[in-house]
């Protein structure tokens, strides 16, 4: 799963990258190569059943970001940045809040709102040249053979086209489960939900809340497969210098009570549509990265394709019912140990033993 960091030139998304993914490399001005880093899914869950179990190895779920070259006509024109944006499944838009004389703005003045519009109805002219291509061609079919398939696809891309004219993204369209799968090939970018980062200035540290509240109820209220994040990309640059001990109280300094990154790969995780399901013992404490309403055979698929084939059942526990308990043993004797099939559906937090053949 991966998602690309994207906005105007100079609001911070190479930062942003930096300090989620932990890769340093220069840009090269102009260049539309993406660059792609992993980040780890903080998760305290993991650390409370390392504590229980002391396994020698711990591992996260990750989700990948990709560093992309500003938005704009010209990129949005290269097939090899259009290529890399096609191929992501959501997008973290960097939006700049932070005021900084020596940091040039494209627009020449800091105003989110605006560019938050600019880039949107590029992603929507970029998706309106597909649609109106893919018409002409469908028009030409038609005529020569009459099929349901494509005459369902005409009723879509119509659809589709009259929202774009209308300046309306197309992760907005209500469609069908149906409709969802005959879209889904087109690659839209205009319908990649889409993660608004407010890149906030030093000064505004202490309202990093209160200003993504803001946003959430006012421009962005109601809007589909959108979601957004506050972070303070300079201060977040500033602590991942700094040694754990000294996190804490830096953060502080500036009203703060954690860091905005952890909030901000969560909010990207739940954005994907992705949950966390957790297997422990002796040997390994892991999190595993399924989608939300998955069954139990498909989690297993997740850990080794085998036990997904040779499913017997599932033993699930809550981690929490597991840490109290101290263990296996413990829950079990108890009965919060159940047994579970393959069609049982995974909550996130849930301990899976899978039993297979
Ligand atoms: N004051 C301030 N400067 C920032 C912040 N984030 C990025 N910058 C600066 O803005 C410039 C552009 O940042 P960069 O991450 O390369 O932006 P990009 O062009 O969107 O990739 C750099 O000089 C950064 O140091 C921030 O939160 N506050
Ligand atoms: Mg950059």
């Amino acid at each position: 799963m991966k998602t690309a960091i994207i906005g105007l030139p100079m609001v911070g998304k190479t930062s942003l990258f930096t300090i989620l993914t932990g890769v340093h490399q220069e840009t090269h001005v102009g260049s539309t190569a993406a660059r792609v880093g992993v980040a780890t899914v903080p998760d305290p869950r993991l650390e409370e059943l390392a504590r229980l179990f002391e396994p020698p190895k711990v591992t996260h779920a990750t989700v990948e970001y990709v560093d992309m070259p500003p938005i704009s006509k010209e990129n949005l024109r290269d097939p090899s940045y259009l290529g890399s944006l096609r191929l992501v499944d959501a997008f973290a838009h960097v939006l700049r809040l932070f005021a900084d004389e020596t940091v040039p703005h494209e627009k020449g003045s800091v105003d989110p709102l605006r560019d938050l519009e600019d880039v949107e109805t590029e992603l929507i002219l970029s998706d309106l040249v597909v649609v109106e291509k893919r018409l002409e061609r469908l028009e030409k079919d038609r005529k020569k053979i009459k099929s349901a398939e494509l005459e369902h696809e005409f009723a879509l891309l119509e659809q589709s086209k009259a929202a774009l004219e209308a300046n309306r993204p197309l992760r907005r369209l209500e469609i069908d489960a149906e409709q969802e799968k005959r879209i889904r090939g087109f690659q839209f970018l205009s319908r990649k939900p889409m993660l608004y980062v407010l890149n906030l200035g030093e000064s505004e540290a202490g309202e990093l809340h209160a200003r993504e509240k803001e946003y959430r109820e006012g421009p962005l209220a109601g809007l589909e497969h959108t979601s957004v994040s506050a972070v303070c990309g300079k201060i977040e640059a500033e602590l991942a210098q700094l040694p754990p001990e000294e996190q804490r109280d830096y953060l502080a300094s500036y009203g703060l009570a954690e860091s905005g990154l952890e909030r901000l790969i969560s909010a990207t995780y739940s954005l994907l549509g992705l949950m966390s399901f957790l297997t422990a013992g002796e040997t390994e404490v892991r999190a595993w990265t399924i989608p939300i309403h998955s069954t139990a055979l498909k989690a297993a698929g997740a850990i080794h394709s085998d036990f997904e084939k040779k499913f017997i059942r599932a033993e699930v526990v809550n981690w929490k019912a597991l840490v109290d308990h101290f263990g296996y043993p413990g829950v079990r004797e108890k009965g919060l140990l159940r047994l579970e099939g393959k069609e049982y559906i995974v909550k996130d937090g849930d301990v899976l033993v899978i039993r297979h053949g």
